[in-house]
């Protein structure tokens, strides 16, 4: 058997992906381990055997190729050390499979007969657990209570029918807060056997996991025992500006699959569009119960299914709507100083530093331009540049990008839109009037800084 007979699904690049060497015995036996170098978004991997699908696009990821050994649909995830570039600029020392953090997304067809052999290269014991399926208990991957701990260096085996149709994910549940936090993730989802009443045909379909870590500016290895306080915000181990955008044609049905395996919620929002939520890891939604939205909170360990026609051309942003979740590190230990008039206590601190700065006197757009020198291996915090200049944004961002004329099938940016004359916000020039004032209102106070400050009335006596 040739080598490039064992995997369906030519769409991978072979540039893109090396294919490590195994010996020949193993070969008979197991599927060779896929392992993907980039984190650019892998095209759709068309199925070449089996009952046929649309396959989804993995932002910035990939879908693992499996083979078709006697009827059972084979893979081979390797959990691993990683380096995982977050965005230009930034490399992250992390666990992952097969090359990359979040592992490559499996795909299947309800009904199939899966097998997804395990091999451990981390420096401590794993499992996978199949989030969302249903399967047998002992292939439910909770170590030491369902299996033992795959030990390092040693291979094992998970074998289940893919039950129901829908979107799952995948983790460790061993030594899960480490593990996790080191980005050891994937996505499944598993396509529907045959047209379903609940799960509409769609003409994009893309997905992602909602991660985060918390990497100190200059380090690259995450802190494993952060509980809440993450200060990188990813969507499959990237954040902005190194998101890649949703490139989608005028007029398409479009599904998001978005995942949540961070410690805390994310209120996902859509600009210039409805959708629906159409279904969970707990299946596709009744029609009953769906209803239009913008924004969808997905809660940790949820996944939900957004879904919308696409009917407005332009570039709408698409972002977690927690504030501090669009910007990058850096933003935590930053003091509110608006207002605040500090040009000679600056000049007094440069006298002994003289690199010093002061941010955020103005409010914190600033941050968005300035090129203070930072750490190496260090995202700025906010950052990407839009056709209008600096857009201020980290973390999770990205643009969807509606075009007449993407054509079907096309994934490619199609770089920033062109608005149509008299279609967008433009400075007035005339005079402006004076402002008009309720009767005993107060005057405006002189400065930013001069609040008539009121403090509550304790009751007590002095
Ligand atoms: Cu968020």
């Amino acid at each position: 058997m040739q080598r490039r007979h064992f995997f369906t699904g030519a769409a991978l690049s072979t540039a893109a992906v090396a294919v490590a060497s195994v010996s020949r015995g193993a070969l008979a036996a197991l599927p060779e381990p896929v392992i993907m170098r980039g984190a650019a978004t892998a095209p759709p991997l068309a199925p070449t055997t089996g009952r046929p699908y649309r396959p989804v696009v993995t932002l910035n990821g990939w879908t693992a190729p499996w083979r078709m050994k006697d009827g059972v649909k084979e893979f081979h995830l390797v959990a691993e050390p990683v380096v995982r570039e977050i965005a230009p600029g930034m490399r992250a020392t992390l666990w992952g499979y097969n090359g990359q953090s979040p592992g490559p997304t499996i795909e299947v067809v309800e009904g199939d007969r899966v097998r997804v052999f395990v091999t451990n290269k981390l420096p401590e014991h794993t499992t996978i657990h199949w989030h969302g399926q249903r399967l047998p208990n002992g292939m439910d991957g909770v170590g030491g209570m369902t299996q033992p701990q795959i030990p390092v260096g040693k291979t094992f085996v998970y074998e289940f029918v893919a039950r129901r149709p829908g979107t799952f994910m995948y983790h460790p549940h061993a030594d899960e807060m480490t593990q996790m936090a080191m980005g050891m993730m994937g996505l499944w989802v598993t396509h529907p056997k045959a047209p379903h009443p609940l799960i509409a045909e769609v003409d994009r379909d893309f997905c992602f996991l909602l991660n985060a870590y918390d990497i100190e500016p200059g380090a690259s290895t995450p802190k494993v025992n952060t509980m809440l306080d993450f200060n990188l915000w990813t969507w499959n181990s990237r954040a902005f500006p190194g998101i890649d955008s949703l490139n989608v044609r005028l007029g398409d049905r479009v599904r998001l699959r978005v995942g949540n395996l961070t410690m805390t919620n994310h209120p996902i929002h859509l600009h210039g569009h409805e959708f629906e939520i159409t279904g969970s890891d707990g299946g596709p939604w009744p029609m009953a119960a769906r209803c239009p939205e913008v924004t969808v909170d997905v809660a940790v360990g949820q996944m939900r299914q957004l879904e919308f026609v696409a009917d407005e051309v332009g570039d709408w942003a698409l972002h977690c709507h927690k504030s501090h979740h669009t910007m990058n590190a850096m933003g935590h230990t930053v003091p509110t100083m608006i207002g605040v008039d500090h040009q000679g206590l600056v000049r007094k601190i440069q006298k002994l530093i003289p690199d010093y700065m002061v941010m955020g006197e103005r409010g914190m757009a600033d941050m968005g331009e300035m090129e203070m020198p930072l750490p190496d291996n260090t995202l700025p915090m906010m950052t990407g540049t839009g056709p209008f200049g600096a857009q201020e944004m980290g973390g999770m961002f990205t643009t969807l990008k509606v075009r007449r004329d993407q054509a079907p099938g096309d994934y490619r940016d199609p770089g920033w839109f062109t608005h149509p004359a008299g279609t967008q916000a433009f400075e007035w020039t005339g005079a402006l009037p004076a402002e008009s004032r309720q009767s005993g209102q107060a005057p405006a106070p002189a400065g930013p800084q001069a609040l008539n400050v009121k403090k509550p009335d304790s009751g007590h006596k002095h």
